[in-house]
């Protein structure tokens, strides 16, 4: 199916709405647990489940061969369902997505799923290959890469009813219950007969939402059209007492032909792409609606209870209040019909938002327990970058846990544009697949937003303005941490440095890396200072140098057994003395 930007953002907005609900849910079910309120916490879980499963039942229905199974195909535009002049489909057959095409089996007496090619499905969900649906087929799940398939959306083919196959109107009235909306085909040779009117009505009973289809308009002549179409909308407002249900009259054959030849103008001219735009709107808007309020009214009814319990500690009231009035704002503006705002604009962080990142920077500390200044001369590599490293590694465990429970962190590491690119990659090492999840997914949508703002611009514009979204050192927090942690550092260094017992000290440790020497040194020492750590460097680098020429040697020689450990680990000390450790480097 087409989708259009608008379409696309639709879609887009229903889905952070979506996640909003759920981070009120989560936070909902957080706060239940740290209160020892497990059957509430538990009732917020299965409400996380739903939620996460989002099935949403389209189901074409019809009588037999109006061309149920020919529209899907259009709709997805390949040749995929089996269609014929006979009655066809035998069983239910679902479309939804997957990363893969396959196709899977649920039978009747089997505890597992049966894994078939998509051309083995003619076997299965026809009356030629499976006549009555013999070989007992539940449902046939068929998982497609289609985009209009993402959000939870089932399309689903069924058995035509009215035919001689008895068994065949039973499995499409057995499914009736489980239909979220129909799609429901006629078409133009025998319009609305008695067996439909009744089944229409049948679907009314059990369906909120009801999309009525005119196939084979191309078997009309020119003049017919709005007679019949006129003649359709009066049976069915007999039928149904609607009067303003709107008809969808297309040729699902045209509309398959025009798609898989890329002929736009043809695709125009069989009706399909407004039948499309009808069904991508309200499954954008009126179903994700109707979901998400209903789930939002089982968290209230799950809050209020929680509220009026008298045994709730009288403290955490406070964070259960504010749960209910954004539960309840959120769902004003569901039930208000107003276009979804994306969770970022409604939400938007703001100045106090991104004081949760300067906070976290200003918490970050390299390990306390005994760091007084021998200590510091004490480490095993350059002593500022091993405070760095402490401070990092810190901050990136607190980081990941505020991102995991506080959207306000989200939000505002969003606005930040996440970490420079080293300092991603080094996060990514600590923090866990869900952690990740989590904490980017705001980001990555308030870049689609910037995109979608960008787009039209020229090249250079949008390119400059897509740049400024790319999180450098200076915006990093994570180098802000370790910029922080330097000028520490040597405030604490320099003054030490300058005694004898400083400099007998640091005779035997293992001294600067030229980084942080240059950093030293451009905080202004007095000349003395200054020369004495230029000379140690220069001792420093002289004996690596002899370590890693001695390492070869014996290496050469083969005389490993003679390697003693300054010389094994020079080479490392090297890479740090011209570069610095691994994770005390900015940007
Ligand atoms: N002329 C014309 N024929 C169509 C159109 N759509 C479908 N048909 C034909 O109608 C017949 C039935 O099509 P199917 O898609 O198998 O119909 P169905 O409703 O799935 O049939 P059952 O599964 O048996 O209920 C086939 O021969 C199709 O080629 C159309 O737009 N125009
Ligand atoms: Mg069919
Ligand atoms: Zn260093
Ligand atoms: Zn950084």
């Amino acid at each position: 199916m087409a989708t259009s930007v608008d379409e696309t953002d639709q879609l887009r907005d229903y889905i952070l709405v979506k996640q909003e609900v759920s981070e009120v849910i989560r936070t909902a079910r957080q706060l239940f647990q740290m209160q020892g309120r497990t059957e509430s916490a538990e009732q917020c879980q299965a409400l996380l489940v739903k939620l996460a499963e989002d099935r949403f039942n389209l189901a074409v229905m019809g009588q037999f061969k109006r061309g149920k199974s020919s529209l899907m195909n259009a709709v997805i535009g390949r040749d995929l369902l089996p269609t014929g002049l006979l009655p066809l489909t035998s069983a239910i057959t679902a479309l939804c997505y997957g990363p893969q095409e396959r196709a899977l089996l649920r039978r009747k007496g089997w505890s597992i799923q049966q894994q078939i090619s998509l051309d083995e499905l003619v076997d299965y969900v026809t009356e030629r290959g499976n006549p009555g649906n013999d070989k007992g087929l539940i449902e046939a799940r068929v998982e497609l890469p289609a985009r209009f398939l993402r959000r939870g959306l089932y399309f689903i083919d069924t058995p035509g009813v009215g035919s001689a196959r008895q068994e065949n109107t039973a499995t499409t009235y057995a499914f009736l219950p489980e239909v979220d909306a129909v799609i429901f085909v006629t078409s133009v040779e025998a319009p609305l007969s008695e067996t439909e009117k009744n089944f229409l009505y049948d679907i009314r009973q059990h369906v909120r939402k009801l999309f009525v289809v005119v196939n084979k308009m191309d078997l009309l002549h020119a003049g017919e059209r709005d007679e019949l179409l006129r003649y359709i909308h009066t049976e069915i407002e007999q039928t149904l007492g609607e009067s303003n249900l709107a008809l969808y009259p297309i040729s699902a054959n045209q509309a398959l032909a025009a798609r898989l030849n890329q002929d736009s103008a043809a695709l125009q001219a069989s009706g399909l792409l407004e039948f499309e735009a009808a069904l991508t709107s309200f499954l954008a808007e009126e179903q994700g609606r109707a979901f998400l309020i209903a789930t939002l009214d089982r968290a209230l009814s799950i809050a209020a209870s929680e509220a009026s319990s008298s045994t709730t500690p009288a403290a955490p009231q406070a964070p259960l209040a504010a749960l209910l009035t954004k539960t309840e704002s959120l769902r004003a503006m569901l039930l208000s019909g107003a276009p979804l705002p994306s969770t970022y604009n409604l939400d938007g962080p703001d100045a106090t938002d991104m004081k949760v990142i300067e906070r976290a920077i200003a918490a970050s500390h390299p390990r306390q327990s005994q760091d007084n200044e021998q200590a510091l001369l004490r480490s095993s590599t350059c002593p500022i970058c091993e405070r760095q490293s402490q401070a990092i590694f810190d901050f990136f465990a607190q980081w990941q846990y505020r991102l995991v429970v506080d959207g306000t962190a989200r939000r505002a590491f969003a606005t930040a544009h996440g970490f420079c690119a080293a300092h991603t990659w080094q996060f990514q090492q600590i923090a866990s697949p869900q952690g990740i999840s989590e904490g980017y997914a705001p980001l990555i949508e308030s870049i689609v937003d910037e995109l979608h703002h960008v787009n039209g611009r020229s090249p250079t514009q949008a390119a400059a303005h897509i740049r400024t979204l790319l999180a450098g050192a200076e915006t990093c927090a994570a180098c802000q941490v370790l910029r922080k942690t330097e000028a520490e550092q040597i405030e604490r260094f320099l003054p030490y440095i300058a005694t004898a017992e400083g400099r007998r000290l640091y005779d035997s440790a293992e001294g600067l890396c030229l980084p942080h020497l240059c950093a030293v040194l451009a905080a202004s020492p007095n000349n003395e200072v200054a020369e004495f750590l230029i000379d140690e460097q220069a001792r420093q680098l002289e004996e690596i140098s002899e370590e890693m020429h001695s390492y070869i040697l014996k290496r050469d020689a083969l005389r490993r057994e003679l390697w003693h450990a300054r010389e094994t680990s020079a080479w490392r000390r090297a890479l740090v003395q011209i570069v610095g450790e691994r994770l005390a480097r900015v940007g």
